[in-house]
């Protein structure tokens, strides 16, 4: 059944907030059996290292191997995956990582100090992680793109070492996904999934090093897991269905809209597409389109369970109203499909990528423009960016006092110190007070 009926919505209807508010509702509420089973799975993994993960991926994904060293992918024979897919689509792959290589270059910071009169000396030591581990999906999901994107700023940040995990459930692996990773750059491939792998890459295996970090889509188990294993590691997001709002005036073809919000569509049954238009009569037009098109789907069922159960076409008076909505809905993609893209972008204020006129499908954002496809999903746009170096890199502050800058900041700190009674610290930077020998010390 590939019926379409997407819901309207009009922004001048009384309840517009509240049916706004119903169509972005998300259920994330935590599942106890899901929660119980990784518990146990990352205790497990925690406990037996090695042993645990050979189980695990011997019961989910019926891979038996005799030692986890078994399932690392080499080097070798990463390059072969590489020279064996065909050549166009190598070409697209690598054309693909150059331009987000590029692109994320331009996202290095470095470190940086100043020095005040008397010769203090502040700064900011930028350090990229020593370790980085990238989950991939197995299966349908298993997103070759994704590889890029997840390990390029990686490397770009100087990340020593990037390990991926990737289930290869039957023991199927994607030759793509391999050929992806020999592109950027990846380290150590190691073929297991779940939160088994995500345990393995918190906590270290004899076989698997531990990482500083774990990125990467994955599903509920490994979201789970990944929510679990936080302050033990650090975690890039944990992401919600894709979700892709399109601007429009009412002036592009309707079949490139229709076409945009099924490529949304596509992904999953969660994933929401919306449609935003100052003239009604122009959304009648892209639903027409939306019942011609779908049948030529590959994934029409996908797609029409996704705009059945979470699409709308939204009627503005005009376009400052429908960057006023699009900023209350904070999405991940935001299509600009106008005249005037640069004079819209002025009134937007949170989106995860923005989408520039008419020609700008979202589709060559998530494989080939140069910019992240990991982005923040479900409005957290509203307080979050793309994935980028920033995530590879931390900060150590840099603080160095001459002998007369300890003197009077010394005063400082005592006093501060003395008000939150913690002498210690009051006379530790009383010590450095010039001429403090002979105070001895006022207590
Ligand atoms: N739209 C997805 C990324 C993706 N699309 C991968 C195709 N492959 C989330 O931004
Ligand atoms: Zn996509």
């Amino acid at each position: 059944m590939t019926d379409v009926s997407i819901t309207r919505l009009s922004a001048a209807q009384a309840d517009f907030d509240d049916a706004l508010s119903r169509l972005l509702a998300w259920d994330d509420s935590v599942d106890h059996q899901v929660n119980e089973s990784v518990r146990h799975i990352l205790h497990e993994v925690r406990t037996r290292g090695d042993q645990a993960v050979l189980e695990f991926t011997a019961r989910f994904d019926q891979v038996d191997a005799a030692a986890v060293s078994e399932l690392e992918v080499s080097q070798e024979r990463l390059q072969q995956a590489l020279a064996a897919i065909p050549v166009d689509q190598r070409d697209a792959l690598e054309k693909a990582a150059d331009r987000v290589r590029d692109y994320h270059q331009r996202q290095m910071q470095s470190s940086w100090q100043y020095e005040e009169a008397d010769g203090t000396v502040l700064g900011q030591k930028v350090t990229p992680l020593d370790r980085a581990g990238l989950y991939v999906p197995g299966g349908k999901a298993a997103y070759p793109s994704s590889v890029l994107m997840n390990a390029i700023p990686a490397k770009v940040a100087g990340v020593a070492e990037v390990i991926m995990v990737v289930p290869t459930p039957g023991g199927t692996v994607n030759e793509m996904v391999l050929a992806a990773a020999a592109i950027a750059g990846v380290d150590r491939v190691f073929t297991i999934g779940g939160a088994q792998a995500v345990a393995a890459l918190a906590y270290g295996t004899d076989t698997i090093p531990h990482v500083d970090k774990i990125v990467g889509p994955g599903n509920i188990y490994v979201a789970t897991a990944k929510r679990e294993v936080f302050g033990t590691v650090g975690i890039d997001m944990i992401a919600g269905p894709s979700e892709i709002l399109v601007i429009c005036d009412g002036e592009t073809d309707p079949d490139w809209i229709a076409m945009d919000l099924f490529s949304q569509a596509e992904h999953d049954e969660q994933a929401q597409s919306i449609l935003i238009c100052p003239n009604a009569e122009y959304l009648d037009r892209v639903e027409n389109s939306i019942r011609n098109l779908l049948p030529t789907m590959e994934r029409a069922e996908i797609i029409a369970t996704s705009l059945n159960s979470r699409a709308a076409l939204i009627d503005v008076a005009d376009l400052s109203e429908a960057a006023r909505v699009s900023n209350r809905i904070a999405p991940e993609h935001l299509e600009l499909s106008v005249a005037d893209p640069q004079a819209l972008v002025e009134e937007i204020r949170h989106a995860g990528a923005i989408f520039m006129g008419r020609y700008t499908a979202e589709a060559l954002g998530d494989y080939c423009a140069g910019p992240n496809h990991v982005l923040p999903t479900s409005g957290t746009a509203r307080f979050s960016s793309p994935l980028g170096v920033y995530d590879f890199q931390k900060r150590s502050s840099i603080i160095g006092f001459s002998a007369h800058g300890a003197s009077e900041m010394g005063k400082i700190a005592s006093v501060l110190a003395r008000g939150e009674g913690l002498t210690a610290h009051a006379r530790s930077a009383e010590y450095r007070i010039e001429g403090s020998a002979e105070q001895g010390g006022v207590e």
